[in-house]
């Protein structure tokens, strides 16, 4: 893991956080309290909408678009102009009505159809902010039916209220600044009072703003770092990793329900939400952002499911990504965020060495930008040579082009790993890049909070799943079993109990480097005469485990102070230990365990034998950890980070075959056949398949050739500056 920042490049600010709200538009998904044409024109009773409390609240007027926009203009109340025009017209004029009103100051309650008119809603988010009251669907039929409304504006004689609703979502979806999530059943007073809370975020970025696990927050001296700050710097400046200042946002139980029904990208979108504000990521490119990353590339509609193993164990498939580990999970995402974020004016190249699944996930990320982000923003890998399995080597080799390339060197990870960290710490060289290219070289490595964030979705998303399936009702507690190196994924999972998600034990599983199944156990985290082994489960191979750092931090309340004495002491000295209070608050949320080789294999070798299911070697481990240290009175979701097929020797072994084919596709082939589950990967068997290695560049074990390599890929990628 290398670690760098740029905060002395960027004295820049990107974030402008005061706005000025000249209007508010409230639009809601049909009435909290009334607000719908009705086909027949029942009498509209007087109405107390959510818009006129909030006005009231706000100390400004209330503007309702039927009774002081429409009517006024029509000269009829709209009952009758809808019986007069149908649904067609009358939407068309009634958008043109909109776009001839222009007001300041005000609260305005908009009907259910003025977001299907674009005009108009072009109109109104122009003049100020655009709230949508996301209100379930079944709530407003039930509303409806109260209200005796039957059909509403744009409805065809026989189309039933459920399709029209979900047909006029899409247009609520557009049209939005801010989204307010209605629980089942909010009153209108709960709703208004949600709706001051969102203006009020809205109006605060300050109070969103990040912090070092390593700094003094009592000084006020500092600038404010916001949420682009962080994931264009990675590591704070201190040496620390960023985390919200204020602490993760929570979500109540009203609003976990509305996501039980959702799709995992309407669940993402809620959630980051939540987590990133508006001003730094506007929610409408947020939407398009999560709606990209998680779409035709992950190879199942659910993106992550949820599958029964054994017993009362539950597997979540992390592995459907285009690369086939749960790195895609977070990578699919975060370059688009990365670009979105970045700072005017310079070209950045992304330099990462790897040994392992993430070459390829970060390849893929970055490939799939568009447009002028391609332009300024390219990925170059260094793996070793012969440091990689065949199928990672082919899955960095085969298809990129572009903004995204590989190259092998003659020598081991630590090399390639030093080296980076050696250019970026090469002011001659740096400076040369910014001068000569106007470019900067950047990370994507696992403490980045854009790389952590999205993986917190995934864990809330099993949880709703395991609701869904009614196999637990919502409240009831859960237990997860991560395979963990860095701690990123893990402290994911702490991240999702924090937000409400009623997690009961996170449990970690190391393989035989446990440093951190040691350390959980006894408080002590040392280095020392730990030698780093090879396993059958490499992704988890490592010792210096970085998101720790985040884990103590949260879990000491933030005391920066002791975050900063233990990781200088695991510099200078090699160890650290965390004081006794400390240690029992780290077991009350976190247990750990580890898993010898032969039980690994021994595990893959079981449970297909019980079930026809293939564990990689990852999950694997997560399992026997599970199976030792869960005690069975509720639901455990084990982690299934990576497929069988991306670890086909070590999978081979444990199921006994003996006859494996030479060629790679053949081996996928042969397991697929004896695998019952889960179904070969779509793109890895692609990937073998195409064996479209067009020949890679292979460097020898010097230095000075990888900065040839970086430069030659800055001046092929980037537009040059004149
Ligand atoms: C990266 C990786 C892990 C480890 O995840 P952390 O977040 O670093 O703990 C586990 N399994 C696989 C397959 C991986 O690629
Ligand atoms: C909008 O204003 C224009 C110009 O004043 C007028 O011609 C038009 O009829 C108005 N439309 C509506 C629907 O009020
Ligand atoms: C690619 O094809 C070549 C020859 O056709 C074969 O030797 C090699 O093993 C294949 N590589 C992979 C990874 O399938
Ligand atoms: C359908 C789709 O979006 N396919 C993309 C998946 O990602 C790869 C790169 O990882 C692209 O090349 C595909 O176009």
């Amino acid at each position: 893991e290398i670690h760098i920042n740029y905060s002395q490049i960027f004295h820049m600010k990107t974030t402008s956080s005061r706005f000025i709200i000249k209007t508010m538009s409230v639009h809601q998904s049909v009435p909290v309290g009334g607000q719908e044409h009705c086909a027949h024109g029942s009498p509209r009773s007087r109405k107390t909408t959510v818009g006129r409390i909030v006005a009231q609240r706000l100390g400004l007027p209330a503007i309702d678009v039927d009774d002081d926009v429409l009517e006024p203009t029509w000269k009829m109340p709209v009952a009758a102009k809808l019986a007069a025009l149908g649904g067609q017209r009358f939407l068309e004029e009634e958008g043109e009505a909109l776009c001839n009103f222009s007001t300041s100051g005000c609260v305005i309650s908009l009907t259910g159809s003025n977001p299907l008119h674009t005009t108009a809603m072009q109109h109104v988010r122009q003049s100020g902010l655009v709230i949508y009251l996301d209100v379930d669907s079944e709530d407003i039929i039930e509303r409806l039916t109260r209200m005796k409304v039957n059909r509403i504006v744009g409805q065809e004689a026989g189309v039933p209220m459920r399709d029209i609703l979900c047909y006029r979502k899409q247009f609520y979806e557009k049209w939005l600044d801010v989204r307010v999530l209605c629980g089942m059943g909010d009153t209108v007073e709960e709703v208004a009072e949600k709706v001051l809370k969102a203006l009020e975020r809205y109006q605060n970025h300050d109070r969103e703003t990040f912090t070092s696990t390593r700094s003094d927050t009592t000084g006020s001296s500092s600038q404010s770092t916001y949420f682009s700050d962080v994931v264009v710097e990675g590591l704070a400046p201190d040496g620390g990793l960023y985390v919200p200042k204020n602490g993760f946002p929570k979500v109540d139980a009203g609003e976990w329900l509305r996501l039980v029904d959702m799709s995992y990208q309407e669940r993402a979108l809620v959630l980051l939400e939540k987590c990133i504000h508006s001003a730094d990521v506007c929610t409408l490119d947020l939407r398009s952002m999560i709606f990209k990353a998680y779409g035709s590339n992950f190879s199942s509609e659910a993106i992550a499911p949820v599958k029964h193993l054994i017993h009362n164990q539950y597997i979540q498939e992390l592995f459907h990504g285009p690369t086939a580990s749960f790195k895609d999970l977070a990578l699919q995402l975060m370059p688009q965020l990365f670009a979105y974020c970045l700072p005017p004016m310079c070209n950045y190249l992304i330099l990462v060495a790897t040994s392992g699944d993430t070459g390829s996930a970060v390849l893929s990320g970055f490939s799939r930008l568009s447009g002028a982000d391609t332009h300024r923003t390219g990925v170059l890998v260094f793996f070793p040579e012969d440091g990689v399995s065949d199928i990672q080597k082919l899955q960095m080799t085969s298809s990129w082009e572009g903004n995204a390339r590989a190259v092998s060197i003659h020598s081991d990870f630590d090399f390639c790993q030093r080296s980076i960290k050696r250019m970026f710490g090469e002011s001659g060289l740096t400076g040369h890049l910014a001068v000569e290219y106007g470019t900067v070289l950047s990370t994507a490595n696992s403490i980045n909070w854009a790389r952590l964030l999205p993986q917190v979705v995934y864990h809330t998303s099993s949880y709703l799943d395991l609701c869904r399936g009614g196999v637990i009702r919502f409240g009831e507690p859960i237990d997860v079993c991560i395979p963990t190196g860095n701690f990123g994924n893990a402290m994911s999972a702490v991240y999702a109990k924090q937000m409400g998600i009623p997690i009961r034990k996170i449990i970690c599983a190391s393989n035989h480097n446990r440093i951190i199944t040691d350390f959980i156990n006894t408080g002590m985290y040392d280095l020392r005469g730990r030698p780093l082994m090879l396993s059958h489960s490499p992704a988890i191979d490592i010792l210096k485990s970085s998101n720790l750092e985040r884990f103590i931090y949260h879990v000491s309340n933030g005391d920066s102070h002791l975050v900063k004495d233990l990781f200088t002491s695991l510099d200078s000295r090699q160890h650290f230990q965390v004081p006794q209070p400390l240690l029992g608050k780290i077991q009350q949320d976190v247990l750990a365990g580890w898993c010898s080789e032969d039980d690994c294999l021994a595990a893959i070798q079981t449970i297909y034998t019980e079930t026809g299911y293939v564990m990689d070697t990852h999950t694997a481990v997560a399992k026997v950890v599970a199976d030792s240290l869960q005690d069975g009175s509720c639901p455990l979701v084990v982690c299934s980070t990576a497929h069988y097929g991306k670890f086909t020797p070590a999978v081979f072994k444990a199921l006994q075959i003996h006859s494996i084919p030479e060629d790679p596709l053949e081996q996928l082939k042969k397991l697929e056949s004896a695998a019952s589950r889960p179904e070969m990967h779509r793109d890895l068997m692609k990937c073998l398949e195409a064996n479209s290695t067009k020949g890679h560049n292979v460097c020898e074990a010097d230095y000075s050739v990888m900065v040839e390599q970086v430069e030659s890929m800055i001046q092929d990628s980037f537009l040059k500056v004149l």
